[in-house]
């Protein structure tokens, strides 16, 4: 009978790993670079559970230059104790079932449900190999797998009287794309999640550096502190940053929130510390309740009269940067990326302290509550003047394609699904593309200088911008909600800069333009960007267009270098014609590339630091990025 279910138990372990590595996108999301951090998040995620149990005060992790990631934590340590159902010890059954983890602990918040908490085994099945060391109960303990498999028993080695988790993967590169682990994006992630949880020391090393890249986080003020970080790039409304937690029974509802002077919205929410990128139930309570409050105080105070309408949410969360961090029992996560919080309790929940503890805070503070409220009802007029502009504008047609822009030279051809157009960074390297396009289906609109930044304007304004007029009309979708991507008129509309820093923040402005009003012209792939040569080498005869710095190096290394001149281009006006379009606009010989959200959220989050108002970090970021193409493909 014993045997039997061994068997049983041995057969469902099978099972299970060959349907991860079978069809790993359905546990980690993709086999890209999001599913391969995926399994830094699913590792380190466990050891926040110890944290979020109160058994862990300090996590390592480090990418080895192999690129396998080792996560170190000082918990209580994997279970060894032998599970007589299966006969192995516990850490050998979280290791290799499906959904295992929750099982052997009683702690009351856990990361699960959605992409997070698919469980360790899902980390061990997409590893070439894993070892895991655990120190508990006066012993060390080791085991190793491959491929989800055991390779060893565990097996004790001498004592030690401390406590915690040592886990080291090798990404499998039979599974993933590329195994190579990004900084920026695993740092994003650890930056969050030693802001979720306050205090709790996070130690980041790469290894594939010389001298290693050294991150350490830990953050007393939790989500306050990372309020500070998000509005530091901004200007302020008002000081201090309002604060508050509370719970109802074993739910837990923790708001960090400040009001700057600009005009985008930023709440990032979070359930179980999982940034929950769609919204869901705590983020529609915490809207509700925001919105009631203030029109209420409003009202109370005498500001909004009897005849005057309601604030709008959107008014009122103009120029907001908020945190919204909620701990729940059995959080249910919906939606496409299955970032969605779906317990329907948790709105009125939240919605509930929100409501109590943000009318408190603004009676305590009659003078932020009088900044917010000035803001508001600005954001309130300007929408009432937008909503009539764009009325006006379309009245004209202006947002529609009947009147073509002026500076604009169409193609002549009458097919969107054949044409293009080149947006053009300055009215001469806009000449030259003229006389070197093939004008049957390559349209050129040159635009002036810098575009709006439409971080940094509402929306009235925004349209009000001639070059933003002009690129409206010319593509003929019209914007936000009123896109119709039936009406383009180009199925490629291409951004064409210079290859300095210049041209690199033109081309975030065009992004960022697109990102916020045409963000569908993007998710249907129709927007590019062109990439000029930045180098002509030539030698006796032979010329040679290169196209990054680390193409030149390669090339010069090479050749012999004696009789060669290089020329490297400032600017697209240094091209004639000939040379623009044998470069850059000929279909047969140029390199373009699509500007794709895979990640909304990444994009929108890489644009609001960049288009933050105060200029210093952005100039740091746009030179940091500036020759990193690979990261327009978002
Ligand atoms: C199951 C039960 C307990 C802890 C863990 C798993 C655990 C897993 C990981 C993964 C990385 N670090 C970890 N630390 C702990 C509870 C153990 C107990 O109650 O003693």
């Amino acid at each position: 009978m014993a045997k039997k279910t061994y068997d049983v138990e041995d057969i469902k372990v099978l099972k299970d790993l060959e349907a991860i590595r079978k069809r790993p996108s359905m546990y980690i999301g993709s086999t890209g670079h999001r599913g391969l951090h995926h399994l830094i998040y699913e590792v380190v995620d466990n050891s926040i559970d110890e944290a979020m149990a109160g058994a862990c005060s300090k996590i390592m992790m480090a990418v080895h230059k192999d690129n396998s990631v080792t996560v170190i934590d000082d918990g209580r340590g994997i279970p060894v104790k032998k599970m007589k159902k299966f006969k192995k010890p516990a850490v050998e059954v979280i290791l290799t079932t499906l959904h295992s983890g929750g099982k052997f602990s009683e702690d009351v918040y856990k990361v699960s449900g959605g992409l997070h908490g698919v469980g360790l085994s899902v980390v061990n099945a997409l590893s070439s190999k894993l070892m895991a060391e655990i120190r508990r109960d006066g012993h060390v303990f080791r085991q190793e797998y491959s491929r989800g498999k055991p390779i060893t028993k565990l097996t004790k080695y001498g004592s030690s009287k401390k406590h915690g988790t040592l886990i080291r993967f090798w990404p499998d590169p039979e599974i993933f794309e590329d195994i190579n682990y990004k900084s920026e994006t695993v740092l994003k992630y650890l930056k969050e999640m030693a802001y979720l949880n306050k205090g709790l020391k996070i130690i980041y090393e790469d290894q594939r550096h010389k001298p290693p890249i050294v991150e350490e986080y830990k953050y007393k003020g939790g989500i306050v502190d990372f309020v500070k970080d998000l509005v530091s790039k901004k200007d302020s409304l008002h000081k201090g940053v309002m604060y508050f937690k509370s719970s109802i029974d074993t739910n837990q509802v923790e708001v960090a929130m400040k009001y700057t002077t600009g005009y985008s919205e930023n709440l990032y929410s979070f359930a179980n510390n999982i940034h929950t990128h769609e919204g869901g139930t705590h983020e529609s309570g915490f809207k509700k309740a925001l919105t009631r409050v203030i029109n209420d105080y409003a009202r109370n105070k005498g500001i909004l009269k009897d005849k005057d309408e309601n604030l709008t949410g959107e008014d009122i969360r103009e120029g907001l940067v908020a945190i919204l961090s909620v701990k729940l029992r059995e959080p249910q996560f919906e939606g496409q990326t299955k970032t969605k919080l779906g317990n329907s309790e948790m709105m009125g929940i939240v919605e509930s302290i929100v409501n109590t503890k943000l009318s408190e805070y603004l009676e305590e503070h009659p003078a932020h509550s009088k900044a917010i409220l000035n803001k508001t009802i600005n954001a309130a007029r300007a929408r009432d003047a937008a909503k009539k502009a764009r009325e006006l504008t379309r009245k004209r047609g202006l947002l529609q394609s009947s009147t073509l822009p002026g500076k604009l030279a169409d193609c002549t051809i009458n097919d969107p699904s054949i044409s293009e157009i080149f947006l053009v960074e300055g009215d001469s390297a806009g000449g030259s593309c003229k006389q070197a396009r093939d004008r049957q289906f390559q349209a050129i609109l040159p635009l002036r200088g810098k575009i709006l930044n439409v971080e940094k304007s509402r929306e009235l304004k925004v349209l009000s911008s001639n070059e933003i007029q002009a690129i409206i009309t010319a593509l003929g979708t019209g914007i936000k909600d009123e896109l119709n991507i039936k009406n383009a008129r180009y199925h490629k509309a291409i951004i064409l800069c210079d290859g300095d820093v210049d041209g690199s923040h033109i081309r975030t402005l065009l992004l960022t333009f697109f990102y916020r009003y045409m963000r569908e012209l993007i998710e249907a792939g129709y927007v590019y960007i062109a990439q000029p040569p930045l180098y002509l080498v030539k030698k006796r005869k032979k010329s040679h267009y290169v196209y990054s710095d680390e193409e030149l190096q390669q090339l010069l290394s090479r050749i012999e270098k004696k009789g060669i001149t290089i020329q490297r281009y400032k600017g697209l006006g240094e091209m004639n014609p000939e040379q623009l379009w044998e470069t850059t606009m000929d279909p047969g010989k140029r390199v373009i590339l699509r500007v794709g959200i895979e990640d909304a959220i990444s994009a929108d989050e890489t644009f609001s630091t960049l288009m933050g108002s105060q200029v210093e970090p952005r100039k740091e970021f746009i030179q940091k990025r500036a020759k990193d193409v690979r990261f327009l493909d978002i």
